[in-house]
């Protein structure tokens, strides 16, 4: 506890009181999560399973500590980032979180988020989960483009969004612990497709004198400019209506596909990436849907067997 003698000044008023926080793991990214609240002058004590880990943050100005119990003691706001939900339980079974603010940074479904929360309310802590979008060269730079995406206590979230606010960019996504992985993992599976359809791209021109560094320029337009047809995906599902306004019928898509499919054959190019969406698309047109566009496809995903 920080004590002052009569003669010595008091700090000014508008000096910043930085909250001081536990992090627990200092992987790829907790690290990085680290380095920007020690930059933003927090006080910051952090354990990592393979404690060599912490020494690069220890020279930086972090306390270690030896225990995760012992970094959990040693702030009121505790902040997460491990491997997996596994990774976090394992940890966690020797701490006592009681009175703390826990906020869990590791990626994990909405099952593993709400199964937090309700492990942190048994223990008298409030919990957030946290959803991180954003990779460690991005953390702790502004305009980098980084989000975080919160649900849980909106009390911890309005308590503590100063200090939550200095890695990336925050939203709050709702009162349900599950609702930050739900949307997070929702956006790292239309990333993954969106890989998919880049790799298929490349590998289309791969054996052609076609340079890739020119490609990838067209490349990156044109997924730009589809990019809005998650808006008009989402008022659709809004109103219920799939078909007005739709300039790309669905009728259209599965009359073009053989395109795709004869120009994989000829550049020898496998369409396991393709196949799986272009059966979609048959079906949801067997249905008697060729005048929809492709939101009736979510519809076909969603429907339960059985
Ligand atoms: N890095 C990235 O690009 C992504 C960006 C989006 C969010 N993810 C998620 O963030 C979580 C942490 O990822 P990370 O990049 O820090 O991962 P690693 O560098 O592999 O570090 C893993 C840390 O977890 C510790 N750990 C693993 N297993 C255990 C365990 N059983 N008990 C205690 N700690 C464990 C590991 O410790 P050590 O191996 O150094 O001893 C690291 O601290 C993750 O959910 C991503 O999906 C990152």
């Amino acid at each position: 506890m920080e004590s002052h003698s009569p003669s010595v000044a008091p700090p000014a008023s508008d000096t910043p009181v930085r909250t001081p926080l536990a992090l627990l793991g200092l992987g790829a990214m907790g690290s990085a999560l680290a380095r920007s609240w020690l930059a933003a002058g927090h006080p910051l004590t952090v354990w990592n399973r393979t404690p060599g880990r912490a020494e690069p943050l220890a020279a930086a100005g972090a306390a270690v500590a030896d225990t995760a119990a012992e970094a959990v003691a040693s702030a009121e706001l505790v902040v997460v980032c491990l491997l997996d939900h596994a990774s976090v339980g394992a940890t966690l079974a020797g701490v006592d979180p009681t009175g703390k603010d826990l906020v869990d940074l590791t990626t994990g479904t909405p099952a593993d988020a709400r199964a937090g929360a309700a492990w942190a309310a048994e223990h008298g802590a409030r919990f957030l989960a946290g959803g991180v979008l954003a990779v460690p060269p991005m953390i702790g730079v502004p305009g980098a483009g980084g989000r975080v995406l919160y649900s849980g206590s909106g009390e911890l979230f309005a308590a503590r969004r100063d200090t939550l606010a200095v890695p990336a960019a925050t939203r709050y996504v709702g009162a349900d612990p599950g609702f930050a992985a739900l949307q997070d993992v929702a956006l790292l599976s239309a990333m993954t497709s969106m890989f998919a359809g880049i790799s298929h791209a490349f590998a289309l021109i791969r054996k052609e004198d076609v340079d890739p560094r020119e490609f990838a320029s067209l490349l990156t337009g044109w997924l730009t400019a589809m990019a809005p047809a998650a808006h008009r995906a989402a008022a659709q599902l809004h109103s219920g209506d799939y078909s007005s306004g739709v300039t790309s019928t669905l009728a259209m898509q599965v009359a073009g596909a053989p395109t795709l499919l004869r120009t994989a054959a000829e550049q020898g190019v496998s369409t396991e990436l393709l196949l799986p969406y272009l059966a979609l698309m048959e079906r949801r047109l067997a249905d008697g849907h060729g005048d929809e566009g492709n939101t009736g496809l979510i519809d076909l995903l969603t429907a339960r067997k059985g």
